[in-house]
């Protein structure tokens, strides 16, 4: 065999081996693997939390899902606004017309669709979805 014969197999072979461990790699993004920085919590999750804010006489984001137990916190901004629910409404109730740069919170203990409004600016409404 000539050495320009075994040079060739010789880049052969190691470019089969590049191949070979770049599937590799590529092989080990995905997947529900728990980065080593995780740790599994026995017991409940902890409650979600959700900011709302009020750009342009709007609620943003108009709707919010999230598990029972979940706290909302309005950050008011703009003008004053008010949180009146016009079905279900969660412990404490409404939130009465409250200054720009002022927060007020609500939990939501109780799964259901939770509508609101603002009684001061038309067409400012929000839903906030617990399951
Ligand atoms: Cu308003």
């Amino acid at each position: 065999m000539s050495k320009l014969n075994s040079a060739a197999r010789n880049l052969g072979r190691c470019f089969t081996t590049i191949v070979l461990a770049s599937v590799v790699l590529s092989c080990g993004g995905g997947g529900a693997v728990l980065e080593p920085d995780q740790t599994v919590t026995p017991g409940n999750p902890p409650a979600p939390t959700a900011v709302v804010t009020t750009p342009g006489n709007a609620f943003s984001p108009e709707e919010i899902e999230f598990a029972s137990g979940g706290t909302v916190t309005w950050q008011f901004s703009g003008t004053t606004h008010n949180v009146t629910f016009k079905d279900l409404a969660p412990p404490g109730g409404n939130i009465p017309n409250s200054a720009a740069g002022t927060n007020a919170s609500r939990t939501f203990p109780i799964a259901g669709d939770y509508d609101y409004f603002c009684t001061i600016h038309d067409g400012m409404k929000g839903r906030i979805r617990v399951r």
